[in-house]
């Protein structure tokens, strides 16, 4: 929940709320506002907050300056428990409720509230109808190469274990992405390098392509897919929301992946191509590749990349701004138990930083963001807040030339930082990082190769 007070700080929420919306994050807003017969009359900070945002919100409410009257109290009640409840069904979003006040606003007393009347919703329990289970393992069983591709999505319980199972298949591959949060298992997770590898296209187009998760950060496989489509397309939407991103749609099961692979799995029957194989056996290939070239690889970007990546605790949390972070972490491999996150919904850089700045505070997981320097100066303000600069530190690293800026982290006790940490600089920019309470290390990161 964030609340504000009227006027501009009401509009400057909107890059959050925009992310909040296409990543299905309920997050509910809470707007002072002024009473609607003083809007536009040349009060400060007094504007046309109602329905403000709503091109981006699943519902918008505006409350009553003043409750009089029991049908009044109902009213405010019943849209308050709509409100809450329009945050998690059909699907997660943001919500807004304006709260308008009258003058004075000085003078407010704690008053007695009256006790609010619950209403509980109780959403459909996701058993999936017969028909569906049957058409979806028809469609399945008569398909040769089958695809799965995993957009963002937070770690879901029992998601990784099923589908991996499934990826056994070798008629069928599974793409994921570092923000899938799909541990490493039979899934390819470096879909550029592969496609990049791909020398006859039509071997590796699928019959049936399944999607689940939100967005995706390949534009590479988005570009594969429309110029190849399946001919079937099922896509996961709790919402029913018709996401055409190949632009082959055909079928939106809205359902939880989770509860309709556990009750459609016992009839799929494995396939008999080895389609899947294809794409597992490349990925191989692109891999060895890719190790090779950072062995030898200068120190860059790309290498500090791989420092960092390899230096990061276990069980901790990573956030990754836009644009350069996240598009190379899909080039990684991390079989450690790390959240992947990034603002992806609008993939804006305003907000990466006061997003990872946020969650290390309500989080008791170290929490790390790796970050372009652009993205970061765009809301640094985010690391002045006190909780969070009391038990963070941070490294920063400007390669010259080269875009990628640096990473800073959470310094509560985690022994692999330590000796980075130890080291400090102190030139212009960083001086202004140390100024916050961070701590900024800039050539220091090239000890960390082998070879120095
Ligand atoms: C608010 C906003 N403005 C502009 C963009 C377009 N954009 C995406 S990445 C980027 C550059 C980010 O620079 P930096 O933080 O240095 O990261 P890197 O260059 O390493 O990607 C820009 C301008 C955006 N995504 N969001």
């Amino acid at each position: 929940m964030i609340a504000c007070t009227s006027g501009s700080a009401v509009l400057n929420y909107s890059p959050a709320i925009i992310e909040a919306y296409y990543q299905n994050i309920p997050l509910l807003i809470l707007t002072a506002d002024r009473p609607p017969e003083w809007i536009d009359q040349g009060d400060g900070q007094t504007i046309r907050q109602h329905t403000i945002y709503s091109n981006y919100i699943r519902s918008s409410y505006s409350l009553i300056d003043k409750v009089e009257s029991p049908d009044e109290e109902w009213y405010v009640a019943r849209v308050i428990n709509q409100a809450v409840n329009d945050l998690v069904y059909p699907e997660f979003a943001p919500v807004h409720i304006n709260i308008p006040f009258s003058e004075p606003l000085h003078e407010l007393v704690d008053a007695q509230l009256p006790k609010p009347r619950i209403i509980n919703l109780h959403r459909e329990t996701g058993i999936p109808a017969d028909t569906i289970v049957k058409e979806f393992a028809a469609l399945w069983n008569q398909s040769k190469n089958k695809m799965i591709v995993a957009g963002q999505m937070p770690p879901v319980n029992g998601l990784g274990a099923l589908l991996n199972n499934l990826a056994a298949d070798p008629s069928l591959v599974a793409l994921t992405e570092t923000t899938s949060n799909l541990k490493v298992g039979n899934f390819v997770s470096h879909i550029d390098n592969v496609l990049s590898a791909i020398e006859d296209e039509a071997d590796y187009v699928p019959d049936l392509l399944i999607t689940l998760g939100g967005q995706i950060v390949s534009k590479n496989i988005k570009k594969f897919l429309r110029r190849n489509k399946p001919q079937a397309h099922c896509h996961f939407s709790r919402s029913g929301e018709h996401t055409d991103s190949f632009q082959s749609l055909t079928d939106i099961i809205p359902r939880d992946p989770v509860r309709f692979f556990i009750c459609v799995k016992d009839v799929l029957l494995p396939g008999e191509s080895d389609y899947g194989n294809k794409w597992k056996q490349l990925d191989l290939i692109t891999r060895q590749r890719h190790n090779i070239f950072l062995e030898k690889c200068e120190f860059t970007d790309l290498k500090a990349f791989e420092i960092i990546i390899n230096y990061l605790p276990d069980h901790s949390l990573l956030h990754l701004s836009n644009s350069t972070p996240i598009r190379y972490s899909q080039l990684f491999t991390c079989d450690k138990d790390i959240n992947f996150m990034s603002n992806r919904g609008t993939s804006g850089m305003d907000g990466c930083v006061s997003t990872a700045a946020g969650t290390a505070y309500v989080t008791d997981k170290i929490t790390t963001i790796i970050t372009g320097d652009l993205a970061f100066f765009y809301d640094s303000n985010a690391i002045w807040h006190k909780p969070c600069l009391i038990t963070s530190g941070s490294l920063s690293s400007t390669t010259s030339g080269a875009e990628f800026s640096g990473f800073l982290t959470d310094r509560r006790p985690c022994p692999s930082w330590k000796h980075i940490l130890k080291q400090g600089t102190t030139t212009g920019r960083q001086r202004l990082l140390r100024h916050t309470g961070w701590i900024v290390l800039l050539p220091q990161m090239r000890k960390l190769l082998p070879r120095d």
